[in-house]
């Protein structure tokens, strides 16, 4: 049998499976639509997704009578993946009960990779994200760094927050305060609080938070967990159970929860949102991601530079001029050695 006759034969067949599915899905729709909604659906209005449940999502109704209450709601076979964060059109019906028709368009997207290198995304509409860090594990310029460039490279505006204030003594003060400036003089914000100190929390985190839609992202250890429960009280119980359910299955851990401060704002949490800064990012996303070297790119004489000992390196040029401190260099050096062995999911 010829090839190409084959590839015909390969061709009908995906056809005709394409068609047969396309049609089995309108037909579980209309059935679906039946069954849950008695043919019943209230008008058309806009919502926010707050949680993903495997075929149905929780939409928060953000307008009417019912502004503020949660249903349970179906997704038209036609819309491609939702996440948390997402603000959709959709239609309510019996028993807090709905379906979504459509989804409004995102000012930006958190995505992950999969298993396959796959980008899949997580969570929407976020406008900042938080890197957590802590007295203790000590913080290393290079893994703030490492965040940071993650961070970069989505778009989303960083911050740096130190927790565990209280373990502040005359030894360590100098070094943390260094760091912090550090920090500060490239333009971040940096927050400094304790997860132990509620009202603390209350006046310099959770006013930092209002208005915004922030996740949290850290190491293993540096109170991510205590600080949400902190700023979030009983809320935060709900994310214990999301984190449970995750050790269920490897793709599961993409799966958002969104909350609302008592300040106002928004927090999406996921224990795949916390582990953010470890994802793949290439070469030129890593130069990009430190964002004093920016007005430098591309002002090389080699095309190919490494940065290293080559001659006409803007970038080495801007250390010598000290508009690149030693320890962001240092850091590139060696976040840029390290970029292989990075996990890449
Ligand atoms: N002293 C002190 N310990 C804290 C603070 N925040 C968290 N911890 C402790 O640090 C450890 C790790 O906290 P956890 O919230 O689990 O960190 P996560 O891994 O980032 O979620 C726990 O033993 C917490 O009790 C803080 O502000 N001060
Ligand atoms: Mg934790
Ligand atoms: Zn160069």
């Amino acid at each position: 049998m010829s090839k190409r006759k084959l590839n015909r034969r390969q061709k009908w067949r995906i056809e005709k499976i394409q068609a047969e599915k396309t049609a089995r899905a309108e037909k579980k729709q209309r059935k679906l639509d039946d069954q849950v909604f008695g043919g019943e659906l209230g008008a058309e209005q806009r919502g926010l997704i707050i949680a993903h449940f495997g075929q149905t999502l929780d939409v928060e109704a953000l307008e009417g009578e019912t502004k503020g209450e949660i249903y349970r709601c179906y997704v038209r076979a036609n819309i491609d993946a939702l996440v948390t964060g997402d603000e959709v059109i959709w239609r309510p019906g019996a028993d807090n009960s709905g379906v979504i028709e459509a989804r409004l368009e995102r000012s930006t997207l958190l995505q992950r990779p999969d298993n396959y290198g796959q980008l899949k995304p997580v969570a929407s509409n976020i406008d900042r994200i938080l890197i957590v860090v802590a007295l203790e594990p000590t913080p290393f310029a290079n893994l703030i760094d490492r965040y940071l460039v993650a961070a970069e490279t989505t778009g989303i505006e960083p911050a740096i927050l130190f927790n565990k204030s209280d373990l502040i003594t005359d030894d360590n003060r100098d070094f943390i305060h260094g760091l912090m400036d550090t920090y500060k003089a490239l333009g971040y914000e940096v927050l400094l609080t304790s997860a132990n100190d509620e009202q603390d929390c209350s006046e310099t985190l959770l006013s930092w938070l209002s208005n915004h839609t922030s996740v949290f992202v850290g190491q293993s250890g540096v109170g991510k967990s205590s600080l949400i429960r902190t700023i979030l009280g009983d809320q935060s119980i709900r994310v214990g159970e999301l984190s449970e359910n995750t050790r269920k299955g490897t793709h599961t851990t993409t799966t958002a929860k969104l909350f609302h401060l008592p300040q106002g704002g928004r927090l999406v949490d996921s224990p795949g949102i916390r582990e953010f800064g470890l994802w793949h990012i290439t070469e030129a996303e890593l130069l990009e991601g430190f964002t004093e070297f920016r007005p430098f790119i591309g002002y090389c004489k080699f095309r190919d530079c490494k940065h290293e000992q080559e001659p006409g390196c803007a970038i080495q040029q801007a250390l010598e001029e000290g508009k690149i401190s030693e320890t962001r260099m240092q850091s590139y050096r060696h976040i840029l050695s390290t970029l292989d062995d990075i996990e890449t999911h």
